[in-house]
């Protein structure tokens, strides 16, 4: 299988996050892909390219126009203040408050986020459109020759919604490249979503549609992050009613609960008789995950890409979380191995 990658991720490096009333620094950190890429040379997975540049168009397919062109400019805007440090916001609309978007820039980061989460530096807004540009990328590879392929991106993607960025996302990849396959001619497409957290983004994009199925395996969100989707009960809405499945699992869940979920959602999937498959592959259901509370082992991704091979899918594979970065290599390459075999 053919790799996807640009050394552009390196360009988004922040300093901290929030976490558990601490900041604390980034758990999303550029060495997370360079473990990854690694372990792609290591196992010979096969050729690593660079992506083709796609342009915007396909990006304002997904998000709003005025969302992307804040997330292109918001650097230059920081910097004309004086500001050296990281973009954080501070302020976001509460209940019963008719959002409407301020003009500052402090002002928009809220409007334009749900959490303090995706902290920008001078590179991100790069390095984030280079990691949609690797989706896209990977994404033609499988229309044109292969039948799966794999876009490590960095930044991830799957938080990341219409109009708001956050959980370490600016740009959604995994939609992006879902959108494009629709656009270049397939009738449905289905996306599963494995990284330990609700993939918000991406369900949001396609809440309302009936072209692409979404699938989520996650923590359950009255326990954790992203805290307020993620339930059984979110099954889309208008036309998109009955095209999305959310698998919210307790803590502590290991191979024999997650592989339970695992099956129903590829029985929906199977269902569903999509043209082309996108596997959000996050491994931050690893046991030794410094966030997250599932306890996959690394021998069990092998399991996930054996059973994802079965459903015989055009299959594009697009990174998310993992941030047991000594492992995150070894896990997220053990599915797409496994797949290949
Ligand atoms: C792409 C992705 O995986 N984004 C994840 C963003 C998670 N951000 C907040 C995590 C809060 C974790 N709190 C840990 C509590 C451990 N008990
Ligand atoms: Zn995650």
């Amino acid at each position: 299988m053919r790799t996807f990658y640009s050394e552009a991720h390196r360009l988004h490096h922040c300093n901290a996050e929030l976490n558990e009333g601490q900041l604390m620094p980034c758990f999303e950190m550029p060495s997370r892909a360079d473990m990854v890429l690694d372990r792609v040379k290591h196992t010979n997975l096969g050729q690593i390219l660079e992506p083709t540049d796609f342009g915007f168009a396909p990006l304002t397919r997904v998000h709003s126009e005025r969302y992307v062109e804040f997330l292109a400019q918001a650097w230059e805007r920081w910097a004309a203040l004086g500001r050296e440090h990281d973009m954080l916001p501070l302020a976001w609309p509460p209940r019963r408050t008719l959002a409407r978007c301020p003009e500052d820039i402090d002002g928009q980061l809220g409007f334009y986020s749900f959490d303090a989460g995706a902290p920008m530096n001078a590179g991100t807004w790069e390095a984030a459109y280079q990691g949609a540009q690797v989706a896209l990328s990977a994404l033609a590879c499988i229309n044109r020759e292969e039948s799966a392929a794999f876009a490590l991106c960095r930044p991830p993607g799957h938080h990341a919604g219409i109009d708001y960025m956050g959980g370490y996302c600016y740009l959604n990849n995994a939609a992006i490249a879902a959108q494009a396959a629709l656009d270049s001619g397939a009738s449905r497409v289905a996306v599963l979503d494995v990284d330990f957290h609700h993939g918000n983004g991406t369900q949001d994009i396609f809440y309302q549609r009936p072209d692409v199925l979404f699938t989520s395996l996650h923590g359950d969100p009255r326990r954790e992050y992203p805290c307020f989707t993620g339930y059984a009960d979110e099954r889309g809405e208008g036309a998109g009613l009955g095209f999305n499945f959310n698998y919210p699992l307790a803590p502590g869940s290991d191979w024999t609960a997650w592989s339970q979920a695992l099956s129903d959602a590829m029985r929906v999937i199977a269902g569903y008789q999509p043209d082309a498959l996108i596997v959000s592959l996050g491994v931050d259901t690893f046991k030794d995950d410094p966030i997250s509370s599932f306890k996959l082992d690394s021998d069990d991704y092998l399991r996930l890409g054996e059973q994802l091979a079965l459903l015989g899918l055009p299959t594009l594979f697009v990174m998310e979380g993992g941030y047991a970065v000594e492992e995150i290599g070894i896990n997220a390459v053990n599915v797409l191995t496994a797949f290949d075999a």
